[in-house]
């Protein structure tokens, strides 16, 4: 993970799940919630056509959000490729859209100076040696143990190489990679006939791929998800206790969240988190040394919906004043008090309050270690104090200081 130390400086990027299932506009899952039959999921193939997409305009949120990186499902678990691949007809170019995707996105990030993500889906319900399993759409299908006697994860393994490959050779440098993702049965093959066999590390052939993906983009970093260890892990949608291992050592890592629950657009889901608790959850998580890779899924026509703009507008109007808290910032091993989270960059330290506590903020074990104190909004001074040395030999303490404590006097009203 030295090799790239851009990752946990940047802290906040942009995660972005676009694919058919933005036209169904019910969650990336539908094919499998709803068991469509690929013949039936094709009707979305037939009418894919995102007039509106500017992946500037992507770059463009993202930046005004506050986030340094964008992470795109070249192919999610539908199997359909945004790019133009040589090894599946099921790609953008063959629908009304008629185009490479890929490119224009690399491109507009590069010129952004945002830094390129892949997603890629180790899971393809569309191709026809991916063998039908428990979390399959044809998983009820009577003849599915009948089926999977003709399917042949040898093959299925070949393409998903080959189209690791054109993704990291075709587009220039990349810099992160999310692949998704092993599930149990883990380290096993699939037996022929089995219903429901899991996948594992010698399905995907994971060492090779890595060794690979590592060949084909040396500076790469590349996630958790393929039952080998990563450079990074990636806790999903939950807020990680703190540090985290991956192949027994301790990693930087990534938790992944959404806006309103789902991946893919979801039209009829309004219920959106507020920036001002996804700001918490980003402080939360830089508190604990970690980054927050936050969820957008664009619609059919290729746009951010207005809400989810509006939502990471709100972010970065945070960030632009505090972003110094943030970016290259990490835990501290300092206990914070209740309802407060420390980040840490270089010598200076971060209170953020997630509830304002009135008048004084008391600091165990700070007192004599703070050289000055501001306001990070408005750098106005903020008045220190410590106990006096009654109140340190315990005979005047106030209500919960601690020896040792340093005591910060705030206004009144949050500024
Ligand atoms: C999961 C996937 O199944 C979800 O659809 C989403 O892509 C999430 C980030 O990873 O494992």
């Amino acid at each position: 993970m030295d090799h790239a130390p851009w990752f946990t400086e940047a802290r906040f990027g942009m995660f972005v799940h676009w694919g058919l299932y933005s036209l169904a506009a019910r969650h990336e899952w539908v094919m499998n919630h709803e068991r469509i039959p690929a013949a039936k999921y094709r009707k979305y193939f037939d009418h894919f056509d995102p007039d509106l997409y500017d992946p500037r305009e992507w770059a463009a949120a993202a930046k005004a959000a506050g986030m340094k990186y964008v992470v795109l499902t070249t192919k999610h678990h539908e199997g359909f490729c945004l790019w133009d691949t040589a090894l599946t007809e099921y790609k953008a170019p063959n629908t009304p859209c008629g185009r490479d995707l890929l490119g224009p996105y690399v491109e507009a990030l590069r010129e952004a100076g945002l830094k390129v993500g892949f997603y890629h889906s180790l899971i393809d319900w569309h191709h026809p040696d991916f063998p039908i399993d428990a979390f399959h759409p044809d998983r009820d299908r009577p003849d599915a143990g009948e089926i999977n006697k003709t399917r042949d994860m040898a093959r299925y393994r070949a393409y998903l190489h080959g189209q690791v490959r054109e993704l990291l050779s075709n587009y220039g440098q990349i810099d992160y990679l999310f692949f998704d993702f092993s599930y149990p049965n883990a380290g096993g093959t699939v037996p022929a006939g089995d219903k429901f066999p899991g996948k594992g590390r010698k399905d995907w052939g994971s060492e090779e791929l890595m060794a690979m993906v590592r060949e084909l983009q040396p500076g790469i970093i590349v996630n958790d998800r393929l039952d080998i260890p990563g450079d990074f892990v990636t806790p999903e949608q939950y807020q990680p206790a703190g540090a985290m291992m991956s192949g027994g050592r301790e990693v930087p890592w990534e938790a992944c969240q959404t806006l309103n629950g789902s991946w893919g657009y979801d039209r009829d889901n309004l219920d959106y988190k507020p920036a001002d608790l996804l700001v918490r959850m980003l402080v939360d998580g830089v508190a604990k040394g970690g980054n927050l890779l936050l969820n957008v899924g664009p619609t059919a026509r290729g746009e951010i919906d207005v809400r989810a703009r509006e939502t990471l507008a709100g972010m970065g109007e945070w960030l632009r004043v505090h972003g110094r808290s943030i970016y290259g910032a990490g835990a501290s091993a300092l206990v914070p008090p209740q309802d407060c989270r420390y980040t840490r960059r270089g010598n200076r330290l971060y209170v953020h309050l997630f509830a304002w506590p009135f008048e004084h903020l008391h600091l165990p074990g700070l007192a004599g270690k703070v050289a000055y104190a501001q306001l990070l909004g408005d750098a106005s001074e903020v008045a220190m104090s410590v106990l006096d040395a009654d109140q340190e030999a315990g005979n005047m303490t106030p209500a919960g200081q601690a020896p040792g404590t340093l005591t910060l006097k705030l206004p009144i009203q949050r500024p």
